[in-house]
């Protein structure tokens, strides 16, 4: 299996160019589906040490429905198979113009969740424009141990966030595991308080929010994923989640762009435009470094052939 590896603000991103599982002709959810449920050990064996590592999303290449589109993906973690990925994106387009494949300039690229387009501005740099975003259900109350009450935004980005603002933890990288612990808290609650999207869409992420102390930079974030990694770059579909509700609340006008940092630091550029459908169009800028190429092998007699599933 052909993969190349890069890191988006620190978030790495393995990009399966062949030897993934044959997924049918369906649309690109229905191709999601299956891979959710009929290939589990396979993304599992990709994302899992001892081949992949903490924090890893991996990104399936498989051909467009849609004509106009260069290509399609699917993204996944250790955990589970996600309708889209913002730091996945800017990857994929290093990594596709790295091998040849995609040129400099905007393209359109298919999703579980709908068409994104991506411009490539150079070799490292991308913006996403990504599917719509919308606040679903502003100041829901939780009741989680340990922490107490919280309230948080239940929105959606391509995935399913519950945002918390302000971080009941400060956002310090020396608080990462007291960060996870809590984010893990939350989401629990979410679910037991079945605070999910209109289809019944489960919350998949959580993101605790605040003002960041950096000159500039109007916020920092820490997000939970859903293999229980903690998203080193700003987490794309996070935070056109964030764009949403801050622009539901009438708290960022449209066409302005500000900065968002992750819990180690590193930075989107984020803007959005008015959405038809009453949510916004995200802007995402971020940039992307190629760390390897490798083949991938799953030898029979290796104990570990399916990942360490500890
Ligand atoms: O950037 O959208 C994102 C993302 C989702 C999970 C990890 N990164």
């Amino acid at each position: 299996m052909r993969v190349i590896d890069s890191h988006t603000g620190g978030e790495p991103t393995r990009v399966i160019l062949d030897g993934g599982p044959d997924l049918g002709t369906g649309s690109l959810a229905e191709r999601a589906t299956k891979l959710a449920t009929e290939h589990e050990g396979f993304y599992r064996s990709v994302m899992l040490e001892p081949r992949g590592q903490p924090a890893m999303v991996g990104a399936l290449v498989v051909a467009p429905v849609d004509p106009d589109c260069a290509v399609g993906v699917i993204y996944f973690d250790a955990a589970a198979v996600i309708g889209m990925c913002g730091h996945g994106t800017i990857g994929l387009a290093v990594t596709l113009h790295h091998a040849g494949l995609l040129p400099l300039g905007p393209h359109l690229i298919e999703t579980p969740a709908g068409r994104v387009r991506v411009t490539l501005h150079d070799g490292h740099t991308v913006t996403v424009e990504n599917i719509e975003s919308r606040l679903v259900q502003p100041d829901v109350v939780l009741d989680v141990p340990d922490i107490g009450q919280v309230t948080g935004d239940l929105a959606y980005g391509g995935n399913w966030f519950f945002i918390v603002d302000p971080s009941p933890v400060p956002l310090v990288v020396d608080n990462i595991p007291a960060l996870t612990h809590a984010t893990k808290l939350v989401r629990a609650a979410a679910w037991a308080e079945n605070i999910c999207g209109e289809n019944g869409e489960a919350v998949d992420h959580v993101i605790f929010q605040a003002p960041s102390p950096v000159a500039g930079v109007l916020s920092r974030n820490f997000t939970l994923c859903p293999d229980d990694a903690y998203d080193r770059s700003p987490c794309g579909t996070g935070s056109s989640a964030r764009l949403a509700c801050l622009a539901a609340r009438g708290d960022l006008p449209p066409e302005t762009e500000v900065i968002q940092e992750s819990i180690i630091g590193s930075q989107y550029r984020l803007s959005y435009r008015p959405g038809p459908q009453g949510g916004v169009l995200p802007s995402i800028t971020g940039t992307a470094f190629i760390t390897a190429e490798s083949q991938l092998f799953f030898q029979e007699n290796d104990p570990f052939v399916s990942g360490i599933h500890a």
